[in-house]
């Protein structure tokens, strides 16, 4: 094999950089056409899905077909101990543009719809390093990770700064979440489709009047909130926040997964002449969980059984699109979640009551928000990386360290040089190493941090609830250290803490070292 992922896995060997420079010549020469030399790079498709627990995936055990996810899996490699940063969404996606834990920085935990732009324009990111390596570099999807300057963006006018201004060359964005105000599509630097005479009006404080809400108008939802998400009526949902105005603009959820997967394969197909960096980041499978109407009733589970098949026929046409394309050899597919699974996370959309015998999360404790295994321990494949079809690695992999495995894999690991806390760890990632991390963090909603190294997990202690009583959720909260030993006891059943008092020394003087350092790379 002649494509440049080829000689990139090679280069992944040790052997050092003049291996690689042989390695780069090599690959140079075995391009149909010299001119194009940054042709041989391989292409980047990051599929993030939102909530999606470990269990909810076939090839992981989950009981919803799947089979255009598990097709990525029987065509590459399936890790069963990969981990967002953190259990919720705003953080792990700081951590995963950035490369930097956010638990380090305040002000990373999950973002209003108004919140203005988390990372700042300049530091290296994940896309700003791919875009000096020569790649187009794309967003489409759930963002999250706030918009515009302090106090928020103008959404009636120019946004920014935002994607375009940390590493994208492109952006189609849902600007928070679904459950959240404004439900609008932001493409590039503008809302799309708005009309200048109907102004967007949002408030995350006070009510806007005249606009209906789920609280006092609940003869007007399709489907009602279970808890919070009783303010403006949009499509039928009451949302969380207040929003007036921009009504062509306004999102159909039913269409949403249709709308983001063209818009992902539209750049798939303006882009493959050239080395892409796409970050598909869907909404599925977040609430409010609406499904096309194809997709309804496909499931026994309801609306959340049927938005995982939706997420499924979304990773089809992003694959059928590589394969058309006659890119699908020389693109790296990363498929993963931002967190961990919940059931009823606001909206009685039945997902409780028809569960049946699905295990969201698999046989791991906690959930979304939990400092617990499920919180951060998500579905994670890879394809693309070479080796035998159908692995499965079992190295304690961290998404922190995408950002510079994805820069070796462009050819360029100094650029994530200075980076606090991203570890080149592509040969994990290809397949060609079943080296896990020396240590990962993990962070839960109330800022619990857990440290797992080897096969042990350290729960630090903290004062926040055990359960979370809307979502019914066991947050791994307890005034006591925790510390579980997760090879013999992956559910964290027996607390070990007692008995191990100097494994449970050593890990708490390592998390706070990682804490007051700053940084976890030299
Ligand atoms: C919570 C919301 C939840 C979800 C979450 C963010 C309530 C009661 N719950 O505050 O529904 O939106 O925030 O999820 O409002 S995440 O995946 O984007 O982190
Ligand atoms: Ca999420």
């Amino acid at each position: 094999m002649c494509t440049g992922l080829a000689a990139a896995r090679r280069m992944a060997r040790p052997g050092g950089v003049a291996l690689a420079c042989v390695l780069l010549l090599a690959a140079a020469s075995c391009l149909p056409r010299a001119a194009e030399p940054t042709r041989a790079k391989p292409n980047i498709v990051l599929i993030y899905t939102d909530d999606l627990g470990w269990g909810d995936v076939g090839s992981y055990g989950g009981t919803v077909a799947t089979p255009n996810i598990d097709r990525l899996a029987s065509e590459g490699l399936r890790f069963t101990h990969a981990h967002a940063t953190s259990a919720t969404c705003t953080p792990s996606r700081y951590s995963l543009l950035t490369g930097e834990y956010a638990w380090r920085r305040a002000g990373t935990g999950i973002a209003t719809g108004d919140a203005a732009l988390l990372i700042e324009p300049g530091r290296a990111t994940l896309p700003g390093i791919l875009q000096g390596a020569g790649y187009a570099t794309g967003v489409v999807g759930k963002w999250h990770l706030g918009l515009g300057p302090s106090g928020g963006p103008s959404w009636n006018g120019e946004i920014g700064p935002g994607p375009l201004d940390v590493g994208f060359d492109y952006s189609f964005l849902i600007p928070a979440t679904g459950d959240r105000v404004p439900t609008v599509y932001v493409e590039n630097r503008r809302v799309v489709g708005l009309d200048p005479a109907d102004p967007i009006r949002v408030s995350f404080g006070t009510p806007i009047p005249g606009e209906p809400t789920g609280k006092e108008r609940p003869d007007l939802l399709k489907m009602a909130p279970s808890h919070g998400h009783d303010h403006t009526i949009v499509n039928g949902i009451s949302r969380i926040g207040y929003m007036s105005g921009g009504r062509a603009a306004r999102w159909v959820d039913e269409d949403m997964a249709d709308v983001i997967t063209r818009k992902a394969v539209d750049f798939l197909e303006a882009n493959r002449q050239r080395p892409f960096f796409l970050y598909f980041s869907t909404h599925d499978i977040h609430v409010p969980r609406v499904p096309h109407p194809r997709f309804v009733r496909k499931t026994t589970m309801g609306p959340r059984g049927d938005v995982i098949a939706q997420l499924d026929w979304s990773v089809g046409e992003i694959l059928a699109a590589l394969d058309r394309l006659g890119l699908a050899e020389n693109t790296l597919v990363v498929f993963t979640s931002d967190n961990g699974a919940v059931v009823d996370d606001g909206y009685r959309d039945q997902s409780v009551e028809r569960l049946g015998a699905h295990r969201p999360n698999g046989p791991f404790r906690g959930g979304k928000y939990s400092a617990y295994e499920a919180g951060t321990r998500v579905p994670f494949i890879v394809r693309g990386g070479g080796g035998e079809r159908g692995r499965v690695s079992d190295a304690a992999f961290s998404q922190v360290d995408l950002l510079a495995s994805f820069a070796a894999l462009a050819g360029v690991p100094a650029a994530a040089a200075g980076v606090p806390d991203s570890r080149d760890a592509l040969e994990t990632l290809l397949g060609r190493s079943s080296a896990s991390r020396p240590h990962l963090v993990e962070q839960a909603v109330n800022g619990t941090l857990s440290l797992v190294r080897g096969r042990w997990k350290y729960i630090e202690p903290h004062p926040g609830p055990r359960v979370n009583a809307n979502t019914n959720i066991e947050l791994g909260n307890s005034p006591e250290p925790q510390l579980y030993d997760l090879s013999a006891d992956p559910g964290e059943t027996r607390n070990l803490a007692g008995e191990q008092a100097g494994v449970v020394r050593e890990m708490a003087a390592l998390l706070q070292q990682l804490r007051s350092s700053g940084r976890e790379l030299p």
